[in-house]
């Protein structure tokens, strides 16, 4: 019988994703092309020493070789090429002389700058969203991760079709005209585009919908998620904390899909822990709106523990980061818990700074185990500001709140005399108000109500 505690994981196969889509999806994957990077920073952006590194990783997550890099400092982007025309002609002479494929710009392009800057140079070019979305289509496992990067590459496909046609139009496949073959073309992929959106939409609300009551049937266990920045450490600590293996590597999003663990809480009893996709800066928008049902385990849950990397050189910005995609979500900080991974890579000096700017922060590493005591007791402080331990005494006939008590809570122990019985139980405190409302049973334990007019 499939327990609260198995690993949720769909098991339809996917909808034959559509060979238009394929063709409608801008680029095809870039997996084993060779790029010259490209970062332009406006004002204060890009101020580490090497402010293309995080850039260089996501290359290498999609499977690209880094030829070189051009980093150019503006007040504002070239209107058409978005990099200024001085630059633009150093980045050509790189790309010439590298013979590279494909040219990546660590910045957001509008359609129109993107095409302009392919008809200059000669190779293809896409931005960081792009990059982010082919990491994540040649990586998606599952029926509904694939569903949602689909969903997003079409979403950020559908402005640039034109580009496309114009492409086509230019190796001579389509028509000159104003109505020409390639117009039509191009109105055939826009509503075919259009159409598998919203059936993309359909099936994901499908998906959402039974994840949203799986989630909430499991509602009696504490709930604890991790959250973070990719390669924070979230799937190691899993592992460490669950005893459990899954997948970890010094890669940029090696975790897509949400993996629920049972975590014998020491001094709490089980909770369900959960692990799912990592943020990264500016997250492609598209991209969290169609992994809302994944992340929807993480938007109920009792408690997160955000994992961040305490090594990383850019651990401050990529903890904003964190808290910003959160509160997209609509996830508040104050059911939050900070953890600074990675402590034992770590030197003393540099805790120190760190923790002083995050006081309620646990210094963990979630490799040799440092730490972990701490964050237990961390844990099961925070949960049981959740949850109410209780006992409540009523007549042992009273079958029906017997079973209650069962379903929506954890019965602890139970002490029988000869018409009534204890329950010694932990129950969420959604339930406190209904227990309330029962006639003829006594609850110790409980916290007093507010008295008052309101
Ligand atoms: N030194 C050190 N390395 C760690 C620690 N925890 C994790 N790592 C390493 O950090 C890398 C990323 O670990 P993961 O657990 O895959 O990170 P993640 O947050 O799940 O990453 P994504 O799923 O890609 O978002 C791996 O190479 C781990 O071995 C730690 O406590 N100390
Ligand atoms: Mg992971």
């Amino acid at each position: 019988m499939p327990s609260a505690f198995q690993e949720s994981e769909s098991t339809t196969e996917r909808l034959d994703a559509s060979t238009h889509t394929d063709r409608m999806t801008r680029t095809g994957s870039v997996a084993r092309e060779s790029a010259v990077l490209v970062g332009v920073y406006l004002d204060d952006q890009g101020q580490s020493s090497s402010p293309l590194d995080e850039l260089a990783d996501l290359a290498e997550a999609a499977g690209v070789s880094e030829l070189g890099r051009i980093i150019q400092r503006r007040r504002k982007p070239e209107v058409a090429t978005f990099i200024g025309s001085g630059k633009l002609a150093e980045l050509k002479e790189l790309v010439q002389a590298t013979d590279a494929d494909l040219v990546i710009f660590d910045n957001d392009l509008a359609p129109s700058q993107t095409k302009n800057l392919e008809e200059e140079l000669k190779v293809k070019v896409i931005d960081r969203t792009e990059l982010i979305l082919d990491i994540f289509a040649s990586r998606a496992q599952t029926t509904e991760a694939r569903l949602a990067v689909e969903l997003a590459q079409l979403e950020y496909s559908l402005p640039r079709l034109k580009r496309m046609w114009t492409h086509l139009e230019r190796q001579g496949v389509g028509g000159v005209g104003l109505r020409g073959p390639g117009e039509k073309q191009l109105e055939v992929d826009r509503r075919l585009a259009q159409k598998r959106i919203v059936d993309l939409k359909s099936e994901l609300r499908t998906i959402y919908e039974r994840r949203r009551r799986e989630v909430s049937a499991r509602k009696k266990y504490g709930t604890v998620s991790l959250v973070g920045y990719t390669n924070a450490g979230k799937s190691t600590l899993l592992n460490r904390l669950t005893d459990s293996d899954v997948f970890v590597k010094d890669q940029l999003f090696a975790t897509l899909d949400t993996r629920t663990r049972r975590w014998s809480l020491p001094g709490w009893g089980p909770v369900l822990l959960s692990d799912t996709v990592g943020f990264i800066r500016d997250l492609p928008h598209h991209l969290i709106a169609s992994f809302r049902a994944t992340l929807e385990e993480t938007s109920q849950a009792d408690l997160l523990l955000h994992v961040a990397d305490a090594t990383s050189p850019e651990v401050v910005g990529q903890i904003e980061s964190v808290f910003n995609v959160l509160t997209e979500l609509g996830i508040r900080e104050k059911d939050t818990l900070l953890v600074l991974n990675k402590i034992d890579s770590l030197s003393s000096d540099a805790l120190f700074v760190l923790q002083e700017k995050y006081p309620g922060a646990i210094p963990i590493s979630a490799r040799s185990g440092i730490g972990l005591e701490k964050l237990t007791a961390a844990v099961s402080d925070a949960l049981s500001k959740e949850f109410l331990e209780l006992t409540i005494e009523m007549s042992v006939a009273n079958g029906r709140l017997a079973a209650l008590l069962a379903k929506e809570g954890e019965v602890l122990s139970k002490q029988y005399t000869d018409e009534t019985v204890a329950f010694h139980c932990r129950v969420p405190q959604y339930l406190l108000g209904l227990l309330q409302r029962e006639r003829d049973i006594t609850i110790l334990g409980a916290p007093e109500m507010p008295t008052g007019d309101w």
